[in-house]
């Protein structure tokens, strides 16, 4: 008896050795899943351009990929984004450059006060000057798209009519209109998108300088009930993915990611556009709000304050050895192009 619960028992470690050892590794069953980490609340137009693309990507590949998708800066935060995803910590991650300036010279130059009409014009210009330059600050990562902000206005709790309205408030920025709202005379305080509402709410400032579809989408409209127009700058964003994770990505969905690219950036363009329109007539109608449009003569004392900053900026870059005159005519042609 007891010799054959001996060989039974042997039998079962063998066996088993057999399995782990040689037979060959399993199948594995169940689709591709992916993170994409985003840093600004469900609503905003980053999250919602996220959506479409985890839903075109998840139906492309037939339901081979899943995207779990994470806003609100609950997997990563705005200002690690990029750092977040070089490390893994996500798949992929929705970054805005303005948030770290230093880090995407070429790219951010889209946000001098270049006078670009509109989000979808400028977000094509972006993908033609990324790929253009392929600026080393992208070179860890895969790039999926990029895409631009509409143009940035001014919303406040007071009315800000003139300069002289504008002297010394404290207006939310980040990036490079900080240096615009500077030339303004304003007090520009930086902070990243997420963290606006308690500002406003506590305030710690009186207004923001950002494209107007944050109006709806935070529900600024309720504390802001005037609107400045001065349309300039736009914000870059990137959309980019983990190197390693690409690269273990299966030829076919790595063509269905790489087909999506460009079109993404044209999407959200568009949809930017359609929704800061949507946004505005919220805020007028339900809100209240006032549009202040500066008169002729006020708006060319405004544009003259904001020549020098494009020609200091090729000046500074310049002298750091980049083709910063190039890149700057680049940008112009290439929303010519697109107008
Ligand atoms: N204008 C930039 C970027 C930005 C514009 N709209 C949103 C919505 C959610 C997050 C960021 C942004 C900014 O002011 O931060």
């Amino acid at each position: 008896m007891r010799r054959k619960i001996g060989f039974i028992v042997a039998g079962i470690f063998l066996a088993t050795l057999f399995t782990f050892t040689w037979a060959p590794a399993p199948v594995t069953a169940g689709p591709i899943s992916l993170n994409y980490a985003n840093f600004p609340p469900a609503p905003t137009f980053p999250c919602v351009q996220m959506e479409r693309w985890k839903k075109e990507v998840e139906k492309r590949t037939n339901g081979k990929v899943a995207i779990k998708t994470f806003p609100g800066g609950t997997l990563v935060k705005a200002k690690g984004m990029m750092d977040g995803v070089i490390a893994g910590t996500a798949d992929i991650g929705c970054l805005c450059m303005a948030y770290q300036p230093g880090r995407f010279m070429i790219t951010n130059a889209i946000a001098l006060p270049l006078g670009l009409p509109n989000s979808e014009v400028s977000s094509l210009a972006l993908w033609d000057l990324y790929n253009k330059y392929k600026p080393k600050g992208f070179a860890n990562v895969k790039v999926l798209t990029m895409f631009t902000t509409a143009p940035s206005n001014i919303m406040s709790k007071i009315p800000i009519r003139n300069l002289g309205d504008l002297k010394g408030v404290p207006i939310r920025a980040s990036g490079g209109a900080a240096q615009i709202l500077k030339a303004w005379g304003a007090n520009r305080v930086g902070m990243p998108m997420p963290q606006t509402p308690e500002a406003l709410q506590k305030g710690v400032v009186k207004g923001l300088f950002s494209s107007l579809e944050v109006m709806k989408d935070f529900k600024f409209a309720e504390l802001c009930k005037y609107v400045t127009m001065t349309q300039t700058p736009v914000y870059p964003f990137a959309v980019v993915m983990n190197m390693d994770a690409w690269n273990k990505l299966p030829k076919d969905v790595q063509k269905v990611f790489d087909d999506l690219r460009l079109e993404q950036c044209k999407w959200t363009g568009d949809y930017m556009d359609k929704h800061v329109i949507e946004s505005m007539d919220w805020s007028k109608k339900n809100q209240g709000v006032e549009v202040i449009e500066l008169s002729k003569a006020e708006k060319a004392k405004w544009d003259n304050l904001l020549d020098p900053i494009t020609a200091k900026w090729i000046e500074t870059n310049k002298a750091k050895g980049l083709p910063a005159q190039a890149i700057v005519n680049d940008i112009k042609a290439f929303a010519k192009k697109h107008q």
